[in-house]
């Protein structure tokens, strides 16, 4: 019997004898009543499909996006799912799976298939926190979760169990300064939803979506800026590429995570551990760091070369406009490359590589460590290492395209006069952050009796909610429509000296982007921080099903815009006596960012690291624009950089070491 969120008692399972295993079925009736609820699904039976492949991965072991081994079996999985001819097929094939197939690699293979089939549009996806608490807080959490479902949870007397925020390191290591940053429960889901949207490993209908490759380079680029301004936030230099494999890895880590499922500790990386050839029967995985070596030189010869060889042996040009698409399907990899026989898997086998140098032979029966699964790899600091080697591979390609001209940057007759942040409780111009705390259920995920829900209370960053207003001149005589992109990067570099722009265009987090129309003379425009194109609110990266909005518009977005960066994350910390920075604010034309034909779109509201959901990716240009490139000639400075459509506001962020009700901080609304 599978529990599903129903009215208010939930509703469970009716399912065939022959779909539960075998030990399960004196059992039957038993387990469905622990439940509290009559109400029954009825679960049709059908010609079961082919497991196979999929049953290959026990039921203990973990699960890893990057190994193609286990993408094969998801891709059959999903392959099964997607198949199923109705809803009550896919139903009744989704609990015939359920007590078979392994338990992580069934939850990603379902959700794939709940994002992408056209009759699931209405049907929940569980947060990744319920599911599997236990790869997002301290394996200490769940002995006290434990004693509190002893606890029946109307007697009051269950409390709340606080994760602790200093629980991986302690600040002897430096890079534990960012350690609120790297272990934020929102930030990995975010990154697990994102991976969820964009496989790169099954069918072609779901992975063919609108520019991925380039979207896996801008938003995995955006991450990286927003980890540097963090680490400059917190005296710390700009990440180290890790392009040399054969030098020790300076970082360690140890995530004091559970497998609750395996019942194994997720593994640690000692410090200044060395990379090696991997070679694991078990994973079915085999290559050399010469493999990826050659990967390597064979993309950036590409890069150079202005153009890629396809897989029938045919020079395909790395346009101004395509170029970057292409090397991301490539470099990352996904079925989408040019030629993976030729340019490898050189992104996912490095995460393989990173995420089992513990025991890169399997002589000591180890399972990877946290950079093989997309729910934790941004824990672990080596994640920025690596992805700024892979994105320097991007830079150089930006590097080798035209430089925008002042007439692709300029929107005439269009020109911003003044540029104001007002936050709440806060001098004009500085933003403030300071500590928040809110809870997660944990229930879901863990098994107990009687039912009732179980709180961890966490601790994460928050900024007090706050409006930028914008003064812009209209000088056509016309009513006109911009595109108004709001960036923001820190003022001075790591040494406290000015940029260079070659720099700073890279240091640039993406804080909105929105339309508007321009009356003609001055237009006044304000903008709310919840607005942010960027971010989902807390409640929908922590989405508690029993909570979900009945019906409509309000219950999709609920369901399935689990992607987007976490508001609660919006802005990076700052320092106490307030972090210098530039707000940069431009109008485009949006005759030349209109996307057509767009439909429809669910789930836009987080559109610039996520794209929209079964939509054209909402901007014509290219990714990160105007910094996705060299300045034209004579630009040395952000200033000079600047047309009269683009303004620039020295702005300050406070950080306040202390907590806040989220109910007086400022911090609400989350909601949309
Ligand atoms: Cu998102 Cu390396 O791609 O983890």
């Amino acid at each position: 019997p599978v529990f599903m969120p129903k009215g208010d008692k939930g509703a469970v399972f009716d399912v065939p004898d022959e779909y539960l295993v075998e030990r399960y079925r004196p059992l039957k009736d038993d387990l469905a009543s622990r439940f509290g609820t009559e109400e029954r699904i009825a679960v049709k039976t059908i010609t079961l499909p082919d497991l196979s492949l999929p049953l290959q991965l026990g039921r203990r072991e973990n699960f890893s996006l990057f190994l193609p081994h286990h993408k094969k079996m998801a891709a059959r999985l999903i392959e099964i799912f997607m198949g199923m001819r109705t809803l009550e097929d896919f139903i009744s094939a989704s609990v015939y799976c359920r007590d078979r197939i392994n338990p992580y690699l069934f939850i990603y293979a379902l959700s794939v298939a709940i994002l992408h089939r056209p009759d699931t549009q209405n049907l929940p996806i569980p947060s990744l926190t319920e599911t599997f608490p236990e790869k997002f807080m301290d394996s200490a959490v769940f002995a006290q979760v434990k004693e509190e479902t002893n606890i029946v949870e109307d007697s009051g007397q269950r409390i709340k169990i606080e994760i602790p925020v200093d629980y991986t390191a302690s600040n002897l290591d430096i890079e534990h300064r960012l350690a609120y940053f790297r272990e934020d429960l929102g930030i990995n889901l975010h990154h697990w939803h994102w991976h969820l949207v964009y496989p790169t490993d099954t069918s072609q209908q779901i992975v063919q979506k609108d520019r991925r490759g380039e979207l896996f380079y801008y938003m995995h680029q955006q991450v990286l800026a927003r980890y540097n301004f963090e680490r400059l936030s917190n005296s710390l230099g700009r990440v180290k590429r890790l392009n040399n494999w054969r030098d020790p890895i300076e970082e360690g880590y140890f995530p004091k995570l559970d497998s609750l499922v395996a019942s194994r500790v997720w593994p640690p990386r000692f410090a200044n551990t060395r990379l090696n050839d991997i070679d694991r029967e078990q994973e079915q995985i085999r290559f050399d760091l010469q493999d990826l070596e050659r990967w390597r030189d064979r993309i950036y010869a590409a890069i150079h070369s202005g153009s890629v060889i396809d897989k029938d042996g045919q020079s395909v040009a790395l346009t101004e406009s395509k170029g970057i698409d292409i090397l991301g399907n490539m470099i990352e990899s996904s079925t989408l490359s040019v030629n993976r026989n030729l340019y490898g898997d050189l992104h996912n086998l490095g995460h393989t590589a990173i995420s089992f140098c513990h025991d890169p032979d399997n002589k000591n029966l180890e399972p990877f460590g946290v950079m093989g699964d997309t729910a934790t790899a941004m824990r672990d600091p080596v994640f920025y290492r690596w992805h700024a080697f892979i994105d320097d591979i991007f830079q150089e390609h930006k590097n080798t395209l035209p430089r925008y001209t002042v007439a692709q940057l300029d929107y005439p007759g269009i020109a911003i006069t003044g540029v104001q942040l007002v936050s709440q409780g806060e001098q004009p111009n500085i933003f403030s952050t300071f500590w928040e705390k809110s809870d997660v259920d944990l229930s879901n995920g863990l098994d107990f009796n009687p039912r009732g829900s179980v709180y961890a209370t966490f601790t994460h960053l928050q900024h007090s909610t706050f409006r930028i207003k914008i003064t812009i001149d209209n000088k056509t005589g016309a009513d006109k429509i911009g595109t108004v992109r709001i960036f923001m990067s820190p003022k001075y570099d790591e040494r406290g000296l000015s940029w260079s722009f070659r720099d700073q265009k890279n240091m640039f987090i993406e804080i909105d982007k929105f339309v508007v129309n321009l009356k003609p003379k001055q237009n006044t425009v304000e903008r709310l921080s919840h607005q942010s194109s960027v971010t989902i609110p807390f409640e929908r990266s922590f989405r508690n099903l029993n909570q979900a909005p009945q019906s409509g518009q309000e219950l999709q977005r609920y369901m399935f815009c689990g992607c987007g960066w976490p508001h609660h994350m919006l802005i990076p910390k700052g320092t106490a006596d307030g972090y210098p920075c530039e707000l940069f604010v431009m109008v485009s034309n949006w005759a030349d960012d209109k996307v057509e034909g767009r439909g429809d779109p669910v789930c836009a509201d987080a559109a610039s690291y996520c794209g929209v959901r079964d939509a054209l990716y909402p901007d014509k240009r290219s990714m990160g624009y105007p910094f996705d490139r060299q300045p034209r000639a004579g630009v040395q400075s952000l200033q000079q950089f600047l047309t009269p459509n683009m303004r620039v506001q020295d702005v300050k962020i406070r950080f306040r070491n202390e907590y806040r009700d989220p109910e007086k901080s400022g911090s609400l609304p989350h909601r949309n």
